[in-house]
């Protein structure tokens, strides 16, 4: 059974706070970190594991972006059995990838194969694939490469195929962005965070992690030639969403 090791990585005070970044220490708690953070998450990688299965085509790849220690990898491989389709599970962070290896080695699934790539998304060569999942990773994919890279997926994705985006966002309406933040504060608040934990992650994360509306979601994946994009779940200031190519 794994033990699911508790994140107080901002629970003491810090002098000087450096810029959030996927490194040893955010692996070692990661589980319980995205957990106690995003609401909805597990219903969401759920959700992911059924898309694919459902989207995945013969002889093309499916596609985890951002695949952190693999929990939407591990779902959607669990759908993926009886499809001849490539898995790809893709991280830039080495100690993410490090962990996610240990799991798919003890993984009881052994089909289809996965296989582990340590990449920037934002640069790496796209093969023809049916699926695509980015759960919570184009939020810290730098804003003015997200178009591009949008576009050369949508261009990869065969006619049918799918991509899964779920995103923090945010909302131009000034009223709802405050009382959305505050419902999410509370959220963590009421699963162990404290005042000091939730204001120093936040600045930690402020320019590492930026979340953009929903309404620039849904244009840019129009604008790079998906032709139906639709919001499945959103939980406060959280959302995934599937566009079909
Ligand atoms: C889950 N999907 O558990 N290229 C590759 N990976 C990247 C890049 C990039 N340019 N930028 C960030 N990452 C996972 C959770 S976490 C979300 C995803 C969060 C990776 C980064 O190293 C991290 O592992 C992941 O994207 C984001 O369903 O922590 O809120």
């Amino acid at each position: 059974m794994r033990i699911v090791q508790k994140d107080r990585i901002f629970a003491q005070p810090l002098g000087h706070i450096e810029q959030f970044s996927f490194d040893e220490r955010v692996a070692g708690v990661f589980d319980d970190m995205i957990e106690r953070s995003v609401p909805g998450y597990r219903s969401i990688v759920a959700q992911t594991g059924i898309l694919a299965g459902r989207f995945a085509l013969p002889g093309t790849h499916c596609y985890d972006l951002g695949c952190s220690l693999g929990a939407s990898t591990f779902a959607m491989r669990a759908n993926l059995a009886k499809t001849a389709c490539r898995l790809v599970a893709v991280d830039n962070s080495t100690a993410m990838l490090e962990r996610m290896r240990e799991r798919l080695r003890d993984d009881p699934v052994s089909v289809p194969a996965v296989e582990v790539r340590n990449a920037d998304i934002a640069s790496m060569p796209l093969e023809p694939c049916s699926v695509a999942v980015l759960n919570f990773t184009l939020q810290f994919v730098a804003p003015e490469l997200r178009a591009d890279f949008t576009v050369r997926l949508a261009d990869a994705m065969v006619t049918g195929g799918a991509l899964v985006l779920s995103e923090k966002i945010r909302f131009d309406d000034q009223a709802q962005q405050s009382l959305h933040v505050e419902m999410h504060e509370q959220f963590k608040r009421n699963n162990g965070y404290s005042e000091l934990e939730i204001s120093q992650k936040r600045e930690a994360l402020e320019d590492v992690m930026i979340p953009e509306t929903l309404s620039t979601h849904r244009d840019r994946l129009h604008a790079a030639g998906f032709s139906s994009v639709e919001v499945w779940f959103q939980y406060y200031n959280f959302m995934s969403l599937v566009a079909i190519k």
